[in-house]
């Protein structure tokens, strides 16, 4: 199929601050979202996937000027230390966006007319608290005063201070009877469940109109006509997504094909921003909405919050260092039910590698294909006659595409991983209760026949497993894949088994067991 004929997938993560080095929490969101883009790609779409960085705002700018940089300087070099992170753990964006690129400006200031062209935006003054850790604001009621004296965010504990100015509004009350009305008629908008309880709690509660542009600081994109007011962060931040797809060109072939974006991933504590004010914001500027936005969990340290006081922030790249990019990609889509919270730790992360990867994926394949090499000359084995064991563990691989699609399409990564995990739970267990190896003992010329269709069968499971197991860890999937000859590995070829008298490669471990450094 050409690309033209694809169906599209539009795929977005949030994108990050660059005020300072991406940590854990980012390098779990680009992960996981790298896993759905493939696999969407893997399965026929047309995907274009998106990641970037936010670089306006009061937090980048406190944060240059405590590094005497100039904000754009700053905000540059730390986005490139965001986009090498991202290629260093073979994360396959088409676009790394910046909003400080020049197709953002102009997207931002497009969507800001057409919101007062919709008579949504006015003057008015503003008082009230703001929190530049959050970029957002917060009533008193909202706030808690600290024994010393300091005022913080009651949920997210970051320190607020008073802000009084001269500020465009947006009329964020008018869009709350169609806010409950899309959560209520589109209840996918907004998954997990859990979130979506919230978000409908929190807009029944009353919206309060939204403070957008601010005075008292410069770095931002200038509102259009009155450039003594840059927009408020979010509003240029959200917009990213509209930029990506071509906007304000909404003739162009990108925007034709990618808008709506079908899938939004994002972290829980930015869900307000994502479910509530940017819908409004494209209500409002009359554009059609986002499909879905999937809100992730946060990653912690051994049950604990990453904090820089508390000293147990990991640089992801380390962990890469230690543990092989795979392993890490592996562990925490496999250990970290997606859209919940979870922990890593060291053990954890070497428990998986050698119970899931070693043990129960690596040892089966490197067992079989040396039978393979040893007792056929190295070609792909031809069957004979199928037992009812055979059929059924076949069987049981030829349903995982379904199976697997079913989980990805609700995000549900690490139940995807489990189909695919117990299936080679159950090969393993096909594998020791068939015994290939005494077979070869034995010799005769029907036992040596069996020995191949049992080894013929394991390496069918192997073939679809790795097959869809790629976009999770592509570099050794498609290692096992190259020891299995097979050539075509979009999900479209899985019912093509393989083909006996194909020569394959010598074996070799792709999933060693890690023993700590003494
Ligand atoms: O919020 N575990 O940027 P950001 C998992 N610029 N995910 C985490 C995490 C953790 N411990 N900590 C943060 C912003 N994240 C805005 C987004 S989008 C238009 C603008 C996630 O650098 C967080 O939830 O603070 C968010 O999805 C992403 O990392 C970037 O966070």
């Amino acid at each position: 199929m050409s690309a033209s004929e694809r169906p599209a997938f539009y795929l977005t993560t949030a994108i990050a601050y660059p005020n300072g080095n991406p940590h854990i929490g980012h390098a779990y969101e680009y992960i996981s979202s790298d896993a759905l883009a493939r696999f969407k790609r893997l399965d026929g779409f047309d995907v274009f996937y998106m990641t970037g960085t936010d670089e306006h705002g009061q937090k980048v700018q406190q944060a240059a000027k405590a590094a005497g940089l100039p904000e754009q300087e700053y905000a540059s070099r730390n986005s490139d230390v965001f986009e090498a992170m991202d290629k260093a753990l073979d994360i396959s964006f088409d676009r790394f966006i910046r909003t400080t690129d020049e197709d953002h400006l102009a997207a931002s200031a497009a969507i800001w007319n057409r919101m007062v062209e919709a008579g949504d935006i006015y003057l008015d003054t503003y008082s009230g608290w703001y929190s530049v850790r959050d970029e957002a604001f917060y009533t008193e009621e909202e706030t808690t005063v600290l024994e010393d004296g300091t005022r913080i965010s009651t949920d997210t504990k970051t320190p607020v201070e008073w802000t009084e100015e001269s500020n465009y509004f947006f009329r964020l009350s008018k869009y709350q009877d169609k806010l409950l009305e899309l959560y209520e008629t589109k209840p996918e908008f907004i998954a997990p469940a859990t979130r979506r309880n919230e978000i409908v709690s929190y807009v029944k509660a009353g919206l309060k109109d939204l403070s957008i542009s601010r005075t008292t600081f410069d770095w931002g994109v200038p509102v259009p006509g009155h450039p003594e007011h840059v927009m408020y962060v979010w509003v240029d931040a959200l917009t990213n997504y509209l930029t990506g797809a071509g906007f304000p060109n909404t003739d162009s072939a990108a925007f034709q094909k990618y808008w709506p974006a079908d899938l939004h991933i994002i972290g829980k504590d930015i869900s307000r921003f994502h479910t509530v004010y940017w819908p409004a914001f494209l209500m409002s500027a009359g554009i059609e909405l986002p499909k879905r936005v999937f809100v992730h969990g946060f990653v912690n340290y051994k049950g604990e919050k990453m904090s820089k006081s508390v000293g147990n922030v990991v640089d992801p790249m380390d962990l890469v260092d230690t543990f092989g990019l795979d392993a890490v990609r592996f562990f925490l889509l496999r250990e970290i039910s997606y859209g919940q919270d979870g922990s890593y730790s060291e053990d954890a992360i070497v428990g998986r590698i050698n119970s899931d990867l070693a043990n129960e994926y690596g040892n089966l394949a490197q067992r079989c294909l040396k039978m393979v090499a040893r007792d056929f000359g190295g070609v792909v084995p031809t069957p004979g006659e199928f037992t009812a064991d055979d059929k059924a563990l076949l069987d049981r691989a030829g349903n995982l595409l379904d199976a697997v699609r079913a989980e990805f399409d609700q995000q549900q990564i690490h139940l995807g991983l489990e189909q695919l995990w117990l299936t080679l739970g159950e090969t393993n267990r096909y594998f020791s209760a068939q015994a290939p190896w005494t077979l070869a003992k034995s010799g005769t010329p029907e036992d040596i026949a069996r020995e191949g269709t049992i080894l013929y069968v394991t390496m069918e499971v192997l073939r679809i497993v790795s097959t869809l197991v790629q976009p999770v860890i592509p570099a050794s999937a498609g290692k096992i894949l190259d020891l299995l000859a097979v050539t075509d590995r979009d999900f479209a070829t899985l019912t093509t088994p393989l083909r006996p008298g194909t020569p394959l490669p010598q074996p070799e471990v792709v999933f060693p067991k890690y023993i700590a450094p003494k």
